[in-house]
């Protein structure tokens, strides 16, 4: 059997990560990330597809897609968090379980990233903890997908 595939979305400005605000977002790079997420669902036996964009439009795209080969994805929106009704619609398009994650805890930061427009149409959210919160998001995304196919639950629960 095909071994089983999650898309690791990354959104606006994370491609910078490591190199400025290492006190709000830490050291690691985002190659770093991407390399450490794909080591772990090696373990699993599972393929990551990661991709990185500036763009709303090619998140969409990216989200949209995944309906054809993907079990689930991890996502961090970014700053698109807090203001992208597209990106939201198509995580509830594709229904895929999508785990939302942020490096920072958005809820003790300004007032502005309290809240998530994507966080409700996923299957729920991580932040806070650092590079972390990725590993701790593909952890989740693994043990859904996992759980669903043990218990034949694969397509109920869908928003
Ligand atoms: O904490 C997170 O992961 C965020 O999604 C990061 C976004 C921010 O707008 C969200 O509110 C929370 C910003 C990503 C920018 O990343 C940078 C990394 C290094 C240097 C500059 C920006």
């Amino acid at each position: 059997m095909a071994k089983p595939k999650i898309l690791v979305l990354h959104g606006p400005n994370l491609n910078l990560l490591g190199t400025r605000d290492p006190a709000v977002y830490g050291t690691t790079t985002l190659a770093e990330i991407d390399a450490e997420l794909e080591k772990r669902a090696k373990k699993h036996g599972v393929k990551i597809r990661a991709l990185q964009s500036n763009l709303e439009g090619e998140l969409v795209t990216a989200i949209q897609d995944a309906k054809g080969w993907a079990a689930a994805i991890v996502i961090n929106p970014g700053g698109y968090t807090h203001t992208s009704v597209a990106i939201r619609g198509a995580i509830e398009a594709v229904g895929l379980p999508t785990v939302e994650v942020h490096l920072s805890n958005i809820h003790a930061r300004e007032p502005f990233r309290h809240g998530s427009i994507t966080a409700a149409k996923c299957i729920g959210q991580i932040c806070g903890f650092g590079a972390q919160s990725y590993y701790l998001g593909l952890d989740a995304a693994l043990a859904h997908v996992e759980g669903s196919a043990r218990d034949g639950t694969k397509d109920k629960g869908r928003r």
